[in-house]
């Protein structure tokens, strides 16, 4: 069996209700050919196991961690406290405060312990910005983001196009 490569990115998410969150930041990590493991760690209910994950991510060969949790979302602080990776924190909108919880928890994270707090509901940010901390090291990485935002650079250029295209043809409705 072919061995898998080193995980680069360590996925963390704070329950199993989070699932569809993280397999979402996963198939990005994948488009952008990053290697990665996922965990379910909760800063609340298995404290011990979320402080252990973090501080031995580095020695492990971690290069980022990407914190997935929603509600009172300590999880990215809880695991920054515990490494001096980089973790990116993704806040999820649930609950009855819809994710101003989650968001204000990770962004308003007290001066010297920052999480890089992407937006609510946001894995295609955690995981373009996990890439672009791997690619000032990893010129594979540096390659397939450059790629990626070409074609996304591309792909706005084709939609005005199109736009373009259609405007030009389309029959102006009559005046009422
Ligand atoms: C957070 O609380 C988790 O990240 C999850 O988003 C939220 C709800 O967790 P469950 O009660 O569904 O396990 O810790």
């Amino acid at each position: 069996m072919p061995e898998q490569p080193q995980p680069l990115v360590g996925v963390v998410m704070g329950s199993k209700s989070d699932l569809e969150w993280g397999q979402q930041v996963s198939r990005y990590l994948q488009e952008l050919g990053i290697p990665h493991e996922s965990r379910i760690l909760s800063a609340h209910r298995t404290p011990v196991e979320a402080a252990h994950y973090a501080q031995s991510a580095a020695e492990r060969g971690l290069a980022v961690i990407i914190a997935i949790a929603g509600l009172a979302a300590h999880l990215p602080g809880v695991l920054a406290a515990y490494t001096w990776l980089p973790v990116i924190g993704l806040p999820l909108a649930g609950g009855p405060l819809r994710g101003q919880d989650a968001l204000y928890a990770m962004v308003q994270m007290p001066p010297g312990v920052p999480v890089a707090t992407v937006g609510l509901d946001n894995p295609r940010n955690a995981a373009v910005l996990a890439a672009q901390i791997l690619a000032v090291r990893h010129s594979d990485v540096r390659a397939r983001l450059l790629q990626w935002r070409r074609e996304q650079t591309e792909s706005v250029r084709l939609a005005d196009r199109q736009l373009q295209q259609s405007s030009a043809t389309a029959v102006p409705e009559p005046r009422p």
